[in-house]
């Protein structure tokens, strides 16, 4: 209770949040809505309209038509000005989005805060790249008096199914290269965790974003999201998610071939060698799975220490995990909040109990948190140790924060088990030694390796994964590449 006093509870907060359709807000087709928990208290924060097949058609005619319309041509320092214009309101909006946030997925609010500065740096790099659509460039290499123009124009419609784990800052994923290239979209936020997308929206329309440039369809994904992966007039899908619905996006994409940019699961290896210097190491590792509750794909959850300082390093873990202040998000200094939902308690608690029976050690944590905490959804930091790399703690995504320590005693042996797994999202190495630092990240199937940090993202940079993790680029020019359609136009001047 004096959690929630501290914060001014955010405006936003209590009615049913419709649809965003055209720049209307409407009801769902179905007239149906669902309630939303703050899963810090499982108290009721909203209800959430209830979009079906129907929305989504209405929502993708109305990025079609605002495509059709002046916005996607747009020149490229009009679309900057657009985008400075949402940082500048994003930044005049900070606190009131950070708040809402925690209330809605649970992460403390010193990482929503630093959430939002990341969106002003990626708003700031899309800025940076609206000159792409424009861009055509002549070759003279042919014989014959030819020449050879491509155009670069905004690819369409693009689908965006975005998971709870971080809404606010997802969607930039989307909105970003969507909006630096012209193109449209139709956002599909999670079920679990939808308020921070709706909200956004308003400010985006403050901003000037034309109507039906940002559509809204809230909903289940086995409703609104199926009908939006299966679209004949979506263009693009671009989808973080497991690796189950995945698989389901890829087969729905198939009818008019759309283009797929996928961001899945993982179980991702971070490799502590005994010359590291620990100090960093045991903070930097343990942050690398506990951050948002273990509930991030690239988290390093396979953690491999070498054999002769494994004890010592454990033990520091152990120590670490029990300094953690585990709470309330908007309560000052915690550092860890709830799981999103009983769901994803159960699926954690569940391998928990499944780590145990298959023989690792439990050194830390463990438990899920009762008392003042009962009515959330929390599990104390949680750290199994003499785990093997075949144990399902070892090959599944938990999404929860645990770490399963696994002995190793050579490189290559390391790099034998951290390439043995299903996924290929990201990766960790910690070590002084300069030749380990580049044989394992060189070494490590991924899409990103860290060396003696982990877990940072540069958007001018950007992110992606391989193997069962998926593919496509965020971030970087490549994104914005990715956005665009290309026409070669040969011209014989003879
Ligand atoms: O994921 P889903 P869930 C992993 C993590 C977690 C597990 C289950 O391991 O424990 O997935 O979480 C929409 N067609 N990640 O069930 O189902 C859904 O509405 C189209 C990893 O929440 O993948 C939501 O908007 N869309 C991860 C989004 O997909 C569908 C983040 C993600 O939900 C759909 C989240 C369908 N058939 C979970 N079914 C990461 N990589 O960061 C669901 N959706």
């Amino acid at each position: 209770t004096s959690a929630a006093t501290v914060h001014e509870r955010p405006a936003f907060l209590g009615s049913t949040k419709q649809l965003l359709i055209g720049g209307q807000w409407v009801p769902a087709a179905s007239g149906e809505a669902f309630d939303t928990f703050n899963p810090a208290d499982g108290t009721v924060i909203g209800r959430l309209a209830r979009g079906g097949p129907v929305d989504i058609d209405r929502a993708v005619a109305a990025a079609r038509a605002a495509f059709e319309g002046p916005w996607s041509r747009w020149k490229p320092i009009e679309r900057q000005r657009l985008l400075l214009r949402i940082n500048d309101l994003l930044l005049a909006h900070a606190e009131e989005l950070a708040v809402l946030e925690t209330m809605d997925m649970g992460a403390p609010l010193s990482r929503t805060r630093s959430t939002v500065q990341w969106i002003s740096q990626t708003i700031l790099h899309f800025a940076s790249c609206t000159g792409a659509a424009t861009t055509t460039t002549s070759s003279h290499s042919l014989p014959g008096e030819v020449m050879a123009l491509t155009h670069k124009t905004p690819l369409g419609v693009v689908g965006g199914i975005i998971p709870w784990n971080g809404p606010l800052g997802g969607q930039w994923w989307i909105l970003g290269p969507t909006l630096a290239t012209g193109c449209t979209c139709v956002l599909k936020p999670a079920e679990d965790a939808s308020l921070s997308v709706l909200r956004f929206a308003e400010i985006m329309a403050q901003a000037g974003v034309p109507d039906g440039v940002m559509n809204i369809v809230t909903g289940y994904g086995s409703e609104a999201g199926s009908a939006l992966a299966a679209h004949p007039g979506v263009d693009k899908i671009s989808f973080t998610g497991s690796t189950e619905t995945g698989r389901k996006i890829v087969a729905a994409s198939a009818g008019n071939l759309k283009r797929l940019q996928l961001e899945l699961g993982g179980k991702s290896p971070d490799i502590v060698f005994a010359d590291a210097d620990l100090d960093i190491a045991v903070p930097g590792a343990a942050m690398g799975v506990f951050s948002n509750s273990g509930q991030i794909c690239y988290s390093g959850t396979r953690l491999f220490v070498q054999r002769r300082v494994q004890e010592e390093f454990v033990e520091r873990l152990r120590h670490f995990s029990a300094g953690l202040k585990v709470g309330n998000g908007l309560q000052p200094d915690v550092d860890l909040g709830p799981l999103i939902s009983a769901r994803q308690l159960d699926r954690v608690m569940g391998y928990v109990k499944i780590g145990s029976e298959e023989g690792a050690v439990l050194a830390a944590g463990g438990a899920r948190l009762g008392n003042e905490l009962a009515n959330g959804y929390f599990v104390e930091p949680t750290v199994f140790s003499d785990v093997a790399n075949t144990m399902a703690i070892a090959r599944e995504e938990i999404f929860g924060p645990v770490i399963s320590v696994i002995p190793f005693d050579t490189v290559d042996e390391v790099l034998k088990m951290a390439n043995d797994s299903e996924f290929g999202l990201a990766g960790g190495v910690w070590t002084r030694d300069l030749s380990t630092a580049h044989r394992v990240s060189q070494g490590i199937r991924s899409g990103t390796v860290w060396v003696n940090c982990y877990g940072m993202v540069d958007p001018t940079v950007g992110f992606g994964g391989c193997k069962a993790s998926g593919y496509g680029w965020k971030g970087s020019t490549e994104h914005v590449e990715s956005f665009l359609q290309r026409k070669a136009v040969y011209i014989n001047l003879n």
